[in-house]
């Protein structure tokens, strides 16, 4: 399962509609999306969904077993691919999400969608978190090899504050990816920070990556490597949000930034995702 994206521009509206669920949108937040979909070159096509295809045709072939994408936010949805794995004869379905860390707000609106789906026709095995799986705290590491001499920005997509009043996990784990992530690198000076917040009118987690910036700025930091942990593909949140908001601004601050390369559909990511569908699968009863 992944969080989809549009296919097309015309599709944005309503593609921000789905987001929402229903709630109003501003006409310049949405002309503002439109905008940066635009800039990124998506017109006909969506270079960003093709990764989640790469990525799903890839685990097919690693797996030997039929793999069907469902998406979050767009088409084929998540209930497409029930349907589809039904009808290739399935009587158990690993659940995958293609985010690691778990949040009621993220994965778990995600297994609502599966469960609500499936309603009962075949037994669900779901994956509810993996953001500590040792092989992809390796690939990060190695990404973050060459560059482990600069300080390291941990990021990962922002929440509604309120998560946290709620017990929810999703900070916790995300900082104990970046943390093992940091001693498996060697990193000398790393922090976090999130990015990609959303202007829904309420407090997010933070420290937002722009103003982080600003903070190491302040501190004579002057290079930055960003290892996203909470995002595994190059889409708008990592090339748009990163690629261009932040890097414009650590230009403006004279801090040279880089990013480490995303897993998108690498087959050391590939033997990641697979591992934990073995895993899932031969077990009756899931971790
Ligand atoms: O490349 C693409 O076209 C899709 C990029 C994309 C990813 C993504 C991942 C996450 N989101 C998460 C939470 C929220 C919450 C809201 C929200 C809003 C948006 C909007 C766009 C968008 N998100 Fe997203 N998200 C991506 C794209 N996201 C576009 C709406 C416009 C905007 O904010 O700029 C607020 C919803 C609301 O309005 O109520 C909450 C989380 C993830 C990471 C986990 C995952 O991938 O599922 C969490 C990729």
């Amino acid at each position: 399962m992944a969080y989809g994206s549009p296919s097309r521009i015309e599709d944005v509206p309503a593609y921000y509609a789905d987001i929402r669920g229903g709630r109003p949108i501003k006409p310049e937040h949405l002309e503002d999306l439109v905008a940066r979909y635009r800039r990124l070159g998506i017109e006909d096509s969506n270079p960003l969904n093709e990764i989640t295809e790469a990525t799903r045709a890839a685990l097919e072939a690693e797996l030997g077993l039929p793999v069907f994408t469902g998406m979050r936010h767009w088409t084929p949805r998540i209930a497409d691919a029930v349907e589809q794995g039904l009808a290739a004869g399935a009587d158990t379905i690993v659940g995958l999400v293609l985010a690691p860390h778990y949040s009621s707000l993220s994965i778990g609106k995600y297994r609502d969608q599966i469960v609500e789906a499936l309603d009962g026709r075949a037994e669900l095995r779901f994956v509810e978190r993996w953001g500590h799986e040792a092989g992809f705290v390796e690939l990060l590491a190695a990404r973050l090899e060459s560059l482990k001499h600069k300080h390291v920005v941990f990021t990962a997509h922002s929440l509604p504050a309120r998560i946290l009043e709620e017990g929810d996990p999703y900070r916790d784990e995300l900082l104990e990816t970046a943390r093992l992530v940091a001693e498996r690198a060697q990193a000398q000076e790393w922090t976090f920070s999130f990015q990609s917040e959303s202007p829904t009118g309420e407090p997010w987690l933070g420290p937002d990556i722009l103003d982080h910036l600003n903070e190491l700025a302040a501190t004579d930091v002057r290079d930055v490597v960003v290892c996203p942990v909470g995002f595994v593909a190059d889409h708008l949140e990592i090339r748009w949000d990163l690629d261009i908001e932040a890097a414009e601004r650590a230009h403006e601050l004279g801090i040279r930034l880089e990013r480490i390369e995303l897993p998108n559909a690498d087959p050391a990511f590939i033997q990641v995702l697979a591992g934990l569908v073995r895993r899932y699968s031969a077990v009756p009863s899931a971790e």
